[in-house]
């Protein structure tokens, strides 16, 4: 794809997108029961490449169970807009100059230190300073479920995910964006308790690195954020038997050509986004025996990874 006709299919989707998305938030009816009586759940589907889910929703304390039914590895990042602004100019302003770097960085006419400067000097303002990552379900392999909670004020946000297909394209760029209000009304819902805490740092992830087999949820809390770039998180990765710990971490950075790229080079089972310092995440996961990473989105420079042993 051109970085022209890219950056049409980007205006295309966002129009398309804010009149076209449903707003149901039912659950799906092969849908278990929700796990406790205190959660306030939203469903979403994840398909390639759309999220079908509510486009309206309380704030406070939120689980996003989001079943990934594609063929492709999928997440959800929410930011919250700053007021006035809308997913098209996000598209406009924020997400074409994205896709231009990749094309970019893709063709060879730039490396990742002219890249990490492009977006510094294209970047709007607004986007650097007012716009808040905000969390949400991380990397999810096809045919899992992702259950990921966070803490929301109120506000307009933008749900996407930027895992890329096959060809390289950003699904966001396919379609892959939701809006989502979050209203002042509260959820109710209060705050999960976890068996298992992780904290990640800009030089380390502190979390185990064995596990029971089974049900977990788990507390992720983000001590500090790089200054500039890509905001720390964490997602739990099955390593598969000739899964090399060093590509899974170069596969968490966008910028390198096969970075994010369909197929994944392992298993992802969840994770959190970034959040801001004061919000902690929870995920929860079932997990089978076997070895496990835990693995930051990160430039491969600075990316960090922690094998984790299910017993
Ligand atoms: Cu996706």
């Amino acid at each position: 794809m051109s970085s022209q006709s890219v950056f049409r299919a980007f205006l295309i989707v966002f129009s398309v997108t804010v009149f076209a998305s449903c707003q149901t938030g039912e659950p799906p009816a092969e849908t278990p029961p929700v796990v406790e009586a205190s959660t306030h759940v939203v469903y979403v589907t994840a398909r390639d490449y759309a999220f079908e889910g509510p486009t309206e929703i309380t704030s406070g304390w939120t689980t996003f169970r989001m079943k990934n039914v594609g063929a492709e590895e999928h997440f959800l990042l929410l930011t919250r807009l700053p007021e006035g602004k809308t997913l098209e100019e996000y598209g406009q302003e924020v997400g074409a100059v994205f896709a231009s770097v990749m094309q970019q960085l893709e063709a060879g006419t730039i490396d990742k230190l002219e890249a990490g400067a492009i977006l510094g000097r294209d970047l709007p303002e607004w986007y650097t300073t007012s716009a808040v990552v905000t969390g949400g379900p991380g990397f999810v392999a096809p045919g899992h479920t992702a259950e990921t909670t966070v803490n929301l004020d109120p506000g307009t946000y933008v749900a996407e995910c930027y895992v890329k297909t096959v060809e390289g394209v950003f699904h966001i760029a396919l379609g892959m964006v939701l809006p989502i209000i979050v209203t002042a009304e509260d959820s109710g819902a209060t705050e999960p308790a976890a068996d298992v805490d992780v904290t990640v740092s800009n030089d380390a992830i502190d979390g185990p690195d064995a596990l029971a087999a089974g049900k977990h949820t788990i507390a992720v809390h983000y001590r500090e954020h790089p200054e500039a770039g890509l905001g720390n998180d964490i997602h739990l990765a099955r390593l598969n038997d000739d899964s090399d710990v060093d590509e899974v971490v170069r596969w968490m950075d966008w910028m390198e050509i096969d970075g994010l790229r369909t197929p994944a080079p392992a298993t992802f089972v969840g994770g959190a986004h970034e959040a801001p310092v004061d919000h902690a995440s929870y995920f929860r996961v079932d997990l089978e025996p076997g070895r496990y990473l835990w693995v930051v989105e990160a430039v491969a420079e600075f990316g960090r990874a922690k094998e984790v042993v299910v017993e």
